[in-house]
């Protein structure tokens, strides 16, 4: 958390280093004409803010769809201003009714923090990697994998809605024989509890792609994976926050609960609440009202508990920082296994770091951040099985805004971790009993 709150204000900084050196504001739209041109051309603006409410308020000036992108996550100090990226109509609105100026910024400082784009496209196989998606694409992928791959993938199941009311779905995927007798061990995936990192749902998807190749190709590894292995995939726990992302404020963090939303992986009942959970609703690491408060994290609770008795390993795709994060996450002392789980974590580190060479570094999860209600700490504590936070990339550069060009490599050390992962879990069981005691490795 620190390390992005970081990066954020490090942003910040350089535009403001740019405001310093007086450069020009440059137009960054290549549309050449009349109104489009006024609407597409993104305004940076400073807004006063007395609090984190205020921003909350700043949100609700522009309204879903418009285009209004707040740069700072939070206010750290009593009061002052937030820099604001906004386009054509919200950002005459936010100058009018919010009090905020328009600023000079440099051309550099704007393009390194320049909206994504944000398509709505409806695009299922290969190229599906090729862009962030929306939550209906994200859908339609689902449900085209079931259609063409069914000797892949077995069941498309809407584990519950969001707070919103989106389906919140789940899809399982083995090439193991339904008649064999032995238990095929369930590996559970969860991606995109926090709205803005993007990346997390991507790269679940397309590593997907890369096993659906790979086991069409034959590739030793993935078939021993499919072959013995049920993958159960939740690539989007919080659709509510991740289109408010996409539409409204790029850097929300929480699901959409009134009144400002709830931190997800603040709220899974393991520790729930023993420190470090904000009194201030709008905190962006607020942690709800009770453990599991949250339909998104309920949902998910009950689903793993009742209807996955062949689990072994829960791991929770985030970004970024190139981690792989090891039990505990809400204090410091070690897990029982944690013999086997440090181990665990540096060899899924080490093959992640081979795709590409991108540096990804094991670390206890409270080391990182020692939080309550995280779900890598439910996994282990209340499910029982290893629950490990991956946090892909980058390493700050571009922090939450990552390229879209970077999904496939993404998602190829994501597979990478998964197949490291597996490979450890023999060591896991000669020292800890999975929920079903038969499986043994
Ligand atoms: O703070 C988080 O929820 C995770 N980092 S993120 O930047 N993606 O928000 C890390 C959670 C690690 N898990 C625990 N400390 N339990
Ligand atoms: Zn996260």
């Amino acid at each position: 958390m620190q390390a992005h709150f970081a990066s954020c204000w490090a942003v910040a900084l350089l535009v403001l280093l740019g405001l310093a050196r007086g450069n020009i504001v440059e137009d960054l739209d290549d549309d050449s004409d009349g109104l489009a041109r006024e609407n597409m051309k993104i305004r940076f603006l400073a807004c006063p803010v007395r609090g984190d409410l205020d921003i909350s308020r700043l949100q609700s000036f522009a309204g879903n769809g418009l285009e209004i992108d707040i740069l700072e996550e939070r206010v750290v100090e009593k009061g002052g201003f937030v820099h604001v990226l906004a386009t054509g109509n919200a950002a005459k609105v936010l100058l009018a009714q919010a009090r905020c100026m328009e600023q000079k910024s440099s051309a550099m400082g704007l393009r390194m923090i320049q909206p994504q784009r944000v398509s709505d496209e409806i695009v299922t196989g290969k190229d599906f990697d090729l862009d962030y998606r929306s939550f209906q694409a994200i859908s339609a992928q689902i449900a085209h994998y079931r259609q063409n791959y069914p000797h892949l993938f077995h069941a498309v199941e809407v584990i519950g809605k969001s707070y919103e009311g989106r389906d919140l779905l789940v899809v399982h995927m083995t090439a193991a024989s339904a008649g064999r007798e032995v238990p095929v061990p369930q590996i559970w995936i969860q991606a995109s509890q926090h709205a803005r990192e993007w990346i997390a749902a991507a790269s679940l998807f397309a590593a997907v792609n890369k096993l659906i190749a790979g086991y069409e190709a034959q590739d030793p590894r993935i078939t021993n994976l499919l072959n013995n292995f049920e993958l159960v995939l939740m690539p989007m726990v919080n659709p509510d926050g991740y289109e408010y992302s996409r539409k409204v404020n790029r850097m929300w963090r929480k699901n959409r609960a009134k009144p400002h939303g709830v931190d997800l992986n603040r709220n899974w009942d393991a520790s729930w609440g023993q420190f470090g959970c904000p009194s201030s609703t709008s905190s962006d690491v607020f942690c709800g009202s009770g453990p599991a408060s949250e339909p998104e994290v309920s949902a998910v609770q009950n689903y793993v508990l009742n209807r996955l008795p062949n689990r072994v390993l829960g791991l929770d795709v985030h970004s970024f920082s190139q981690l792989v994060l090891y039990n505990y996450g809400y204090t410091t002392l070690k897990a029982p296994i944690d013999s086997a789980l440090k181990p665990m974590s540096t060899a899924i580190a080490q093959a992640m770091t081979q795709v590409a060479n991108q540096k990804y570094i094991a670390q206890q999860s409270a080391g990182f951040s020692a939080v309550c209600g995280g779900a890598d700490d439910w996994f282990y504590l209340k499910a029982g099985v290893p629950g490990f936070t991956l946090e892909m990339r980058d390493r700050g550069a571009y922090g939450f805004r990552l390229p879209a060009s970077q999904i496939p490599d993404s998602g190829a050390e994501l597979l990478a971790g998964l197949l490291a992962a597996v490979d450890s879990l023999p060591a896991i069981s000669s020292m800890h009993a999975f929920p079903n005691a038969q499986i043994v490795f």
